[in-house]
């Protein structure tokens, strides 16, 4: 039988090329110079999408390829995928649930306690000396203890409670609705009245034109100067204009950021501000949970073309 063809979005390990390449004839769209030329030659052939969670595939692309029939994304977001243009035409739908939640907790944690301890600067006051030259390192701000705010309690943000409360940190989150397996925690509908209450303030909701710029200024201001943001969702959620001028003037703390507008392109005003603390949207980037995603990935494709049920199906 004849392999079925596909159009990759965007690069994967060796581990995951290799055997995608066994199964499907791929052809790399990140690659092509000139993307419209490739759309042009094989875009009738192919049957297949492979992407990833910030890549997506949006309805220009999805126009272009009349006999698309899945869209299979290696990572939980959807975002980046147009499903009603999907769904007009019957086209399936496939993510990465699951394997990746306690990753992104991990870091989402990992940078909270990075920003309040001054981790990133105190290596920076060992490594050039200044501890010799000046002396101590200033003093950083305590995390355990604190009140900890959860906008969007699922997969991740549930994760992400979980471990601060082993920090014995006073747990509250927002949701579309109270959380019965989060029966410890206190739920607030509002994110103003989740960020005033809160010291640390995680968004970690999926997003959507719903949510988009939910984390807007008033949000961001009632987090206040004492406050600290971590953003391990995607960029769209929060309005980064309002939060890059609460850093500049002080009215937010500081910030963990995972993701930005336009990445991997930085807005350059993040650059110079020494309240942020800037990650290369890698908190799935570990090789156990990549491997995974890369597998789940692929899982979902091979179901398709057995006509078997999908592992992990959005639409
Ligand atoms: C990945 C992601 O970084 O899961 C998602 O939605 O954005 C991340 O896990 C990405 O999909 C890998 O390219």
């Amino acid at each position: 039988m004849s392999k079925p063809e596909l159009l990759q979005i965007g690069p994967y390990p060796e581990w995951d090329q290799v055997p995608l390449e066994e199964a499907f004839v791929v052809h790399k769209y990140f690659e092509a110079d000139d993307k419209a030329a490739l759309l042009a030659e094989v875009g009738p052939n192919i049957r297949a999408i492979a992407t990833r969670g910030e890549l997506g595939a949006d309805a220009e692309l999805i126009a272009a390829l009349p006999n698309l029939e899945i869209i299979s994304i290696y990572g939980v977001g959807f975002d980046a995928v147009d499903l009603d243009a999907a769904r007009a035409r019957g086209i399936r739908v496939t993510n990465t649930p699951g394997v990746l939640t306690e990753d992104v907790a991990d870091l989402g944690v990992a940078m909270a306690l990075a920003v309040s301890r001054g981790v990133v600067g105190g290596e920076a006051w060992a490594r050039s000396g200044n501890w010799a030259k000046h002396g101590l390192y200033p003093l950083q701000r305590k995390v355990t203890g604190k009140k900890a705010g959860v906008l969007g309690l699922g997969r991740i943000g549930f994760e992400v409670a979980k471990r601060l409360a082993a920090f014995d940190m006073d747990i509250a989150y927002s949701d579309v609705s109270a959380k019965d397996y989060a029966p410890d925690w206190e739920f607030v509908a509002d994110p103003v009245a989740l960020a005033e209450r809160s010291d640390i303030f995680f968004v970690t909701l999926a997003a959507s034109a719903e949510t988009h710029h939910i984390v807007n200024q008033e949000v961001i201001e009632a987090v206040g100067p004492e406050g600290i943001l971590i953003n391990v969702s995607r960029a769209s959620n929060v309005d980064e204009e309002a939060l890059l001028d609460a850093l500049e003037s002080g009215a937010l703390g500081a910030a963990g950021l995972d993701v930005f507008d336009g990445e991997p392109n930085i807005n350059p005003r993040f650059v110079v501000l020494e309240n942020v603390l800037l990650q290369p949207h890698q908190a799935s980037g570990t090789v156990e949970t990549r491997k995974a995603m890369g597998q789940l990935m692929r899982d979902n494709l091979t179901a398709y073309f057995a006509g078997e049920e999908l592992p992990a199906a959005v639409v």
